[in-house]
């Protein structure tokens, strides 16, 4: 056995079903024995689709997403995807091919130091220079990529080492490795427990502020359970989306600089904030100072380096959100909060009243409001689990603020680094874990055309992805801040050229339709949602289209821009 046939030996023993991937000189043997493997790989057209694309599979599913690259160009394609998935904390398994471990630094064909470049945007990485360490690496990668705060592992590899004989006998370890100065922490102390507990009973005005942290741990039915106990609105970020149910009494959607006005000025008005699994990004909140001025800060989060790190906390809990809110949820007694939800509730209905009149409107012509809002109520009336996608930029907000049914670990988007060219592979990685649901792939025509070759791995493997391109002709949400904080100078937005998205998808062997006018939408809409086959419809929006809600950057969440011009 060599050192290839062993790696994908320890795969198969990590339950490791599929490979996203893209092979070269450095990994020919990899790629040789992955063929006598039972793993599927999935060929995309592109080394960052492969990482976008086993990112979309980890975040639908309980598993890592594992991809392989070759050396060099292969490797440093997948640097955005690595950034995406470390600053969202998203499992992940990247094992690239190296040179030989004798060309290392002789800038050698193909050389590059993957494991340098990549070290601020990994969890943890591995230079893997012995065969006999192969079995010890791969399960401390998994370990470390699937325990604390989850994040993404590197494993550079020798491509002698893969050709190498192994010692006999050598087998892929099992158990949990012992890992010296890696021992997260999940139990939350129980002093800051009963602390947490008495402040959210003392509190006149609290909100639960939920995060990404909230889907990793699985939280959502004990944030449920705590809301409904203490009676306290739900407040979510975009990387919440999804957890808390959408249309529970309680739900008061995002926050933050596109958020809903009710959701941000409860998170403003409120005197404590129950923050779970969130690390406090700027996007979020708004101007630091006002964020937190005159209330109380619990922050739950199983990473400690994000305890105080943008904002000072009363209340620290470290340690995994499920565990601890089941905690704090038996402790604590019931109550009802009448009067704050009241203000709260008037507050929903002022911004409630606000988007159903821009979709009434709207009804006579193709919006953003109006076109999502249609496919979620079309959707929602179906009992179907449905993945929701979305690329980055306006069409990202607008999927936030108009697309209501969204359920959890459901919802699949850049947060953290915001990557244009996510949204389409993410969603194909999503349907290789989820076969039988139905998956919504949101993009905008720029960000599309990032990855848009991935259109030939959709049709390949005939993926059930449903493709809405959004096509205002313009990379609209930067030509939107230079409409409002650049007097209106359009610097290198306006999309010339674009091809015929219709034509393109057909071009791949895809069903495609474009929506062009309003009297056609329903049933354009409806005909879409009911194919079985991959398909895309190119929705046609008005270039001057922007989202709003707005809070301009570093302003305080209740310096809201309502309407625009
Ligand atoms: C890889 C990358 N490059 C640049 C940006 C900056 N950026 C953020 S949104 C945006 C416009 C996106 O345009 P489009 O994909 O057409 O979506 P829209 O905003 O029109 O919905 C750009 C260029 C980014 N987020 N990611």
């Amino acid at each position: 056995m060599n050192g290839a046939q062993l790696l994908m030996k320890c795969l198969e023993n990590e339950k490791v079903e599929t490979i996203f991937g893209y092979p070269g000189g450095a990994v020919l043997e990899l790629y040789d024995k992955l063929m006598d493997a039972n793993v599927e790989h999935v060929l995309t057209r592109h080394e960052q689709a492969a990482v976008h694309a086993a990112d979309g599979y980890s975040r639908v599913s309980d598993k890592p997403g594992v991809c392989f690259a070759t050396s060099g160009p292969g490797a440093t394609n997948l640097i955005s995807g690595l950034a995406t998935a470390y600053m969202d904390s998203i499992p992940l398994i990247v094992i690239t091919g190296q040179v030989a471990k004798g060309a290392l630094g002789s800038d050698a064909f193909q050389e590059a130091d993957i494991k340098g470049i990549t070290i601020p945007i990994v969890k943890h990485s591995y230079l893997l220079t012995d065969v006999k360490d192969i079995p010890q690496v791969i399960r401390e990668a998994f370990h470390i990529a699937t325990t604390g705060r989850p994040g993404p592992v590197l494993i550079d590899v020798p491509k002698d080492v893969l050709n190498e004989a192994c010692p006999e006998n050598t087998k892929p370890k099992t158990g949990k490795p012992d890992l010296l100065g890696y021992k997260p922490t999940y139990e939350g102390h129980p002093v800051q427990i009963k602390k947490a507990v008495k402040m959210i009973e003392k509190a006149q005005r609290p909100v639960i502020y939920a995060g990404g942290g909230v889907k990793l741990s699985s939280a959502g039915s004990e944030v449920l359970e705590l809301a409904e106990k203490q009676d306290i609105p739900v407040v979510n970020t975009l990387m919440g989306t999804g957890e808390f149910p959408w249309d529970h009494r309680l739900s008061l959607g995002m926050s933050g600089m596109h958020g809903h006005v009710g959701a941000n000025k409860t998170m403003l008005n409120s005197d404590l904030i129950i923050a779970i699994g969130v690390r406090f990004s700027d996007r979020g909140t708004g101007n630091k100072e006002t964020f937190i001025k005159d209330k109380k800060v619990i922050h739950i989060d199983i990473d400690p380096a994000e305890i105080g790190k943008i904002i000072p906390v009363d209340v620290p809990i470290v340690g995994d959100s499920k565990g601890i809110l089941e905690k704090i949820n038996k402790k604590i007694n019931s109550t009802t909060r009448e009067k704050w939800l009241e203000q709260v509730e008037k507050w929903y209905d002022e911004d409630k009243k606000l988007y159903q009149e821009r979709v009434t409107n709207q009804a006579n012509r193709i919006s953003a409001g109006t076109v999502l809002s249609k496919i979620s109520n079309t959707l929602k009336n179906r009992n179907e689990d449905i993945i929701v996608s979305t690329d980055v930029g306006q069409h990202q907000m607008w999927v936030s603020l108009y697309y209501e049914y969204i359920t959890p670990g459901k919802f699949l988007s850049s947060g953290g680094l915001g990557t244009m060219g996510f949204g389409l592979p993410a969603s194909m990685g999503a349907s290789f874990a989820k076969n039988d649901h139905m998956v919504i792939s949101f993009v905008g025509d720029g960000g599309f055309q990032m990855n848009s070759q991935e259109l030939a791995t959709i049709s390949r493997y005939n993926l059930p992805v449903k493709i809405i391109v959004m096509n205002n002709n313009c990379l609209g949400m930067v030509r939107q801040w230079q409409e409002m904080f650049f007097n209106e100078k359009y610097s290198s937005t306006i999309l010339e050229g674009n091809p015929d998205f219709v034509k393109l998808a057909e071009a791949y062997g895809l069903n495609a339709v474009r929506l062009d006018d309003a009297k056609t939408m329903d049933q354009t809409i409806e005909n879409v949602l009911e194919d079985k086959n991959p398909c895309l419809l190119e929705v046609r929006l008005c270039t001057i289209e922007n989202v709003f809600p707005f809070v301009p950057p570093g302003k305080p969440l209740n310096d809201i821009i309502k309407e625009g011009k």
